[in-house]
């Protein structure tokens, strides 16, 4: 593959409503797409799913571009040709951590890659599945009665599991009120890190509840508290913030700090990275399943196509395009029906970016030659 430009744009779309969490809520996101040009006028697009804020992780928009602009793509460009996607995170090692922003660089050289093979990105990554599985993330809401109004709807229109936001005084009442509403559902609660082990009587009460996980109760930086928690309750303790890595992954389930494993490929910096503890807890029996970042069409794409490697065993949170965005910047949007999409078979990330509708959402943009 050879290179010729790389495009960042700074990206800023308006939520249909706004998504709360145990660290803040969001009205608007911004984020950076990331455009790769090679040969045969083929492009490959990527999603940088850094927030305005360093509140999920450490990275913000403004760090993200600093990182790209002054160390990832002279990076790349040091190199003649890349032959193949799975070396870009091999480049990128000396640089510490940054995992979004070296995750959105070498997501467009993978949609670039499957495209100049003619390839989706799924079975570009080896995935098989034809249809995927998602359910859906709820914020955290004001009162009992606003939660099963919004799950309600989630449930009408088919999605495949629950998940609820939760954080200290809006936890175990607001899901055992949700629970008794609808026994059979599947449910799982995710805390953002808003808990220490001290709070023990609030997991024991939600073990009560028949969930499906309990997703990142503790901080995010740890899994020494995780496995103590996660030997006291029989409700799988599901890990987002703590796993940057394949090696925190061996290390979180060496130590028996979780049973389920979110993947989020920026989180983890890269498809490449992403695939590698796909595999070790595949061999492991640890069931995969892919979080959000509340993204455009473009992350949406990626996640779908990482999705379909067999491990992902469990719905992720790929809901519609529609349920965060009144309109997306891809075409076709991306839909879940009945809570299943259908996985595109077209070369690529397969939804095409629509250049108006990126360029009405870009609030800068900056082209790299080589
Ligand atoms: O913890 O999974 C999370 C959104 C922003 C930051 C962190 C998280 C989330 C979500 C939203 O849960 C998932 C989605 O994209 O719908
Ligand atoms: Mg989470």
């Amino acid at each position: 593959m050879e290179i010729k430009k790389i495009v960042l744009r700074r990206m800023e779309m308006t939520l249909k409503a706004p998504f709360q969490t145990s660290f803040g809520t969001e009205r608007k996101r911004e984020f950076i797409v990331v455009e790769v040009y090679g040969g045969n006028n083929n492009v490959g697009y990527g999603e940088c799913v850094v927030t305005s804020k360093p509140l999920y992780n450490e990275e913000t928009v403004k760090t993200s571009w600093h990182i790209m602009e002054d160390f990832l793509i002279p990076i790349l460009y040091s190199k003649e040709k890349i032959q193949h996607p799975d070396e870009v995170s091999q480049l990128f090692k000396p640089i510490r951590r940054n995992n979004m922003s070296k995750s959105a660089l070498e997501g467009a050289i993978w949609d670039l890659y499957a495209k100049e093979n003619n390839m989706s990105l799924a079975a570009a990554l080896g995935g098989t599945k034809k249809q995927i599985h998602v359910g859906v993330s709820i914020g955290i809401q004001e009162s009992l009665d606003d939660l099963l109004r919004v799950v309600e709807e989630f449930i009408n229109e088919g999605y495949k599991r629950i998940k609820i936001k939760i954080k200290p005084g809006k936890d175990v009442e607001m899901i055992k009120g949700v629970r008794q509403r609808f026994p059979d559902v599947p449910i799982m609660v995710d805390a953002n890190s808003a808990y220490t082990i001290q709070d023990i009587d609030v997991f024991k009460a939600l073990d009560e509840l028949n969930l499906m996980m309990i997703e990142q109760p503790l901080a995010h930086d740890d899994i020494v508290d995780h496995a103590k928690l996660q030997s006291q309750i029989k409700t799988p303790v599901c890990l987002d913030e703590s796993i940057h890595s394949l090696e925190d992954a061996r290390k979180a389930v060496e130590l028996g700090s979780c049973k389920i494993i979110n993947m989020k490929i920026g989180r983890v910096g890269g498809l490449t990275e992403a695939k590698k503890i796909h595999d070790y807890c595949m061999s492991k029996g640890i069931p995969l399943w892919c979080g959000g970042m509340l993204e455009s069409g473009i992350g949406r794409a990626h996640n779908i196509a990482i999705t379909t490697l067999p491990n992902f065993v469990l719905p992720g949170d790929t809901s519609s395009s529609s349920r965060y965005w009144y309109e997306d910047i891809v075409v076709p949007e991306v839909k879940a029906k009945n809570g299943i999409i259908d996985v595109p078979t077209v070369p690529g990330i397969g939804y095409e970016p629509d250049e108006s509708l990126m360029d009405k959402y870009t609030l800068e943009k900056k082209e790299f030659e080589r």
